[in-house]
């Protein structure tokens, strides 16, 4: 990245990054600056928060959080900032997600995370509304956002024979 990082993309474990790659091309297809850094809330805990002063020193305006198991990283990081935190719960394992997805989602009042889908969904969902908040004072994103929009709303097709398309034949 050239630009100074707007974004910061924290997981809990090197083993998350795999399910994070949607979110870094989305934020990529934007023209956001992003970082990526993995730092457990549980396990460097100090880290964590030397990281979030410098990273808002440097300008850095939104972070996203994703982890799994008890997914307490974006619950910790919105504890450390201001700035809006983004929390993407990862399937890590016995409970499929539910667990992370309820540890992001139920926050004590006074400390929000804007908690999105389970695993690469909600990865590529953490980068979208990172530049649709980014996007309300930045017109060349908000430009950016409306023509993904119009983009994907050139999808729909009307009247499809489910037997013509392909790969469906005899299933
Ligand atoms: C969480 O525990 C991480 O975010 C990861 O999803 C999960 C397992 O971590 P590792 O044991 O693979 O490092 O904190």
């Amino acid at each position: 990245m050239t630009s100074s990082p707007v974004v910061a993309v924290v997981c809990g474990s090197r083993s998350d990054l795999p399910v994070l790659g949607g979110c870094f091309d989305v934020l990529d297809r934007y023209g956001i600056a992003w970082e990526a850094s993995v730092i457990s809330a549980h396990r460097q805990p100090d880290a964590l928060g030397h990281y979030v002063r410098d990273a808002e020193a440097r300008g850095v305006l939104l972070f996203v959080g994703a982890a799994g198991l008890a997914a307490h990283l974006p619950g910790v990081l919105a504890s450390l900032t201001a700035r809006p935190v983004i929390g993407v719960p990862l399937d890590g394992g016995a409970l499929g997600g539910a667990d992370a997805l309820y540890s992001v989602v139920q926050m004590p009042p006074g400390v929000p995370v804007a908690a999105v889908a389970i695993g690469s969904a909600g990865a590529k969902n953490a980068a979208h509304l990172a530049a649709r908040i980014l996007a309300l004072s930045d017109a060349r994103l908000a430009a950016a956002v409306e023509a993904f929009r119009a983009e994907q709303a050139g999808g729909a097709e009307l009247g499809v024979d489910p037997r013509s398309e392909p790969g469906t034949a005899g299933r």
